[in-house]
């Protein structure tokens, strides 16, 4: 058995880092709209993390931030003319238009692909699906640069396979790893990967939500899952309870995490809780895993509790000496009864042996906790040592992110700014910069 490690892959918030109400269904986003963000904080927030867990010893790596504004976008929509006309004229006429154009939610990197380690899949390869991200017209278009990022950091294709999004219509809408867990035994054996999905394209009287979107089909979670080559008696699909989702549980992160041989999640989290456990418990044999559920009762804390502090959204990390740690947003220490339910957990010594709190306050106000921010891949030794160097965060890539960050970005944005062109320019100015903190150059040489 290969010794393999969980990477986690952060992602760097951009420099338009702002709040402009895009997400249907993510209550976050709807009640912080027009807020001003403070793109410089939201970006020394993640990097403080990023860090942070480096320094403990866990793989901690960086994906880059998108190119900003997508002039494709604004160009296909019909405005013309200079960069400078293009953003005075869609921020008069359509200014939501140009707030997607402007969007930092590739920073969620939990949403940029699905991935399969080379344990799982039938050709011995890392595979990655780009997710389309089709329900959100503002992400939508993430997965051009998200391949194109992917495809620099992982080239080696005797390594890796990254496969473009699923088509973009509404019976593949794919939101990545955000609705994808793998449980095992150990990190470079086999594992079950279990996905969730909120409703199903071709079977109209299935349930599903009634007030909010369902973003992931069963149709593109199965349709990952051949592309990955995955064995089907440790493959799972699992309906994620509508009635959560009308909450505004719009991933299943926000709802359950798993790592290891454990779940966390709350009882309110699959459609039929019961059958989930059964088929878990049994795809967990064939791994000769024990499945250990950690449930968390809605009389302990409730949905609403669990969206606006985002327990479930955090990261549970192995210990490179033993146990696990969850990391929780501080939002989880503030909240009464979630805060004395993570005590009891951490007390009663059931696989969860320490908590770490971060503030990420400025991710946390668009629906992103610990967990959006990071995708995680599970490397062996020579997949680690084939893959790009660049994004892997030391104290030094840490310092240097920090000098750029420190140097170009704003500690404030208004709606009204994306309207000035100077915005776009720098951020064009500090992009390029970053090409060579990462050893990335020519990343962002295209036309979107
Ligand atoms: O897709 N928010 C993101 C948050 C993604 C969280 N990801 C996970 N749960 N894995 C979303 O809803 C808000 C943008 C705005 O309103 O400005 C936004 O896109």
């Amino acid at each position: 058995m290969a010794t393999a490690r969980e990477y986690n892959f952060d992602g760097l918030v951009g420099p338009s880092h702002n709040y402009a109400g895009l997400s249907f269904g993510n209550v976050a986003s709807a009640h912080n709209f027009k807020r001003v963000s403070n793109p410089k904080q939201a970006a020394l927030q993640g990097l403080a993390k990023m860090r942070a867990l480096a320094a403990r010893g866990f793989a901690q790596a960086v994906l880059p931030p998108q190119s900003r504004p997508n002039f494709g976008l604004l160009r296909a929509i019909g405005f013309t003319g200079s960069d400078a006309e293009v953003i005075e004229r869609s921020a008069r006429e359509a200014p939501m238009f140009l707030a997607c154009a402007y969007s930092a939610a590739p920073m969620w990197t939990a949403n940029a692909a699905t991935v399969s380690p080379s344990s799982d899949t039938a050709d011995g390869r890392a595979h990655f699906t780009v997710a389309n991200l089709n329900n959100k017209m503002h992400r939508s278009f993430e997965h051009l640069e998200t391949g194109r990022a992917l495809r620099a950091i992982f080239a080696d294709e005797r390594q890796f396979v990254v496969h473009d999004a699923l088509p973009p219509t509404p019976a593949f809408g794919d939101e990545g790893a955000a609705n994808h867990t793998r449980l095992c035994a150990a990190y470079g054996s086999p594992g079950v990967e279990m996905f969730v999905y909120g409703r199903v394209e071709f079977e109209p009287d299935a349930p599903a939500p009634k007030h909010y979107p369902a973003r992931q089909t069963l149709e593109a979670s199965q349709s990952v899952a051949r592309l990955h080559g995955l064995h089907e008696n440790r493959t799972l699909f699992i309906q994620q309870n509508p009635a959560t989702i009308d909450q505004g549980v719009f991933h299943n992160d926000v709802i359950a995490v798993g790592n290891g041989n454990v779940l966390f999640y709350h009882q309110q989290a699959f459609a039929d809780e019961t059958g989930a456990l059964v088929k878990l418990r049994k795809a967990m044999d064939e791994v000769h895993a024990g499945l250990h559920a950690i449930r968390v009762d809605a009389a302990e804390v409730s949905v609403a509790d669990a969206v606006s502090t985002y327990l479930f959204n955090s990261q549970l990390l192995s210990k490179p000496d033993g146990g696990m740690v969850l990391v929780v947003p501080h939002e989880c220490r503030e909240n009464q009864a979630v805060a004395s339910f993570l005590e009891r957990l951490v007390a009663s010594g059931r696989s969860i042996d320490e908590l770490l709190s971060f503030d990420l306050r400025q991710s946390m106000r668009n629906g992103g906790g610990p967990a959006c921010l990071r995708l995680r891949v599970i490397l062996d030794d020579a997949e680690a040592a084939a893959m790009h160097q660049g994004v892997l965060m030391t104290e030094h890539l840490y310092d240097r992110l920090v000098a750029w960050v420190e140097k170009h970005y704003r500690d404030r944005l208004a709606p009204e700014d994306l309207a000035d062109p100077k915005l776009a320019v720098d951020i064009q100015t500090a992009l390029d910069e970053l090409t060579g903190i990462l050893q990335l150059p020519g990343l962002y040489d295209f036309q979107p």
